[in-house]
């Protein structure tokens, strides 16, 4: 298997650059943003649940999410790796994530974190609100409030993952394909 995690703060592009890297390397697409979106739009009691905290641009309690990843992973047992997007987002969550993966025999490959100025991340997500219909990139101060969450709770991921020496930082500032070139690079040198 090869897993992938690719993090960043909101606004950076993970979705984005995700359905590309997917589209390359057939890799299974876990995003807990679009999972919870999914359970939102069905009016499931997860999703109401759920919708309340990221109204505010807080995070999804971890114990929702990680059941939530649990049984995705479950749904793909033949998966020849994943792509993670937007999970884990605090350290309860990698470490759920690491037990997880002892109960299935493998592993982390590598961690990509795209960096990319706050500027321009406000920038792309008051873009995004004028398109997305999404509640939570309805106003400047939620996108604030975001990229603080961001800082205070997953920040501490990156340096978590920072010892197992898997990590490469990014650049995420640019066009998208060239963005995506950057990334495949230093996927293609872990795959040799
Ligand atoms: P997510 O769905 O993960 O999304 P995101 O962080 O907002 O955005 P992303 O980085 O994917 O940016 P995108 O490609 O869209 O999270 C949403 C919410 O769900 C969270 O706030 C939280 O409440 C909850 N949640 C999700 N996972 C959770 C977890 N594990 N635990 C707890 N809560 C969780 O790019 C943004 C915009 O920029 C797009 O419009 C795009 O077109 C544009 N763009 C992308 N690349 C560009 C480039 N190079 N140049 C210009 N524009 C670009």
């Amino acid at each position: 298997m090869f897993n992938l995690i690719l993090f960043g703060p909101p606004g950076s592009g993970k979705g984005t650059q995700s359905d590309k890297l997917v589209a390359k390397y057939g890799l299974v697409h876990l995003s807990t943003g679009n999972l919870l979106r999914e359970e939102i739009a069905t009016k499931t009691p997860l999703g109401l649940q759920a919708m309340g905290f990221m109204d505010k641009g807080q995070l999804v309690p971890d114990e929702v999410v990680i059941g939530m990843v649990d049984s995705h992973f479950d749904n793909h047992k033949d998966a020849k790796g994943f792509l993670f997007d937007g999970f884990p987002r605090t350290v309860a969550q990698a470490k759920a994530l690491d037990k997880l993966f002892e109960l299935k025999k493998t592993g982390i490959n590598k961690v990509l974190i795209l960096d990319v100025d706050e500027d321009e991340l406000i920038k792309r997500l008051v873009y995004r609100g004028k398109t997305s219909g999404r509640s939570d990139d309805a106003d400047e101060n939620i996108q604030r409030k975001r990229q603080e969450v961001y800082k205070s709770q997953t920040l501490p991921v990156a340096e978590y993952y920072a010892r197992s020496k898997k990590v490469s930082h990014v650049d995420g500032m640019g066009e998208i394909n060239e963005i995506f070139e950057r990334l495949c690079s230093h996927i293609d040198k872990k795959m040799k």
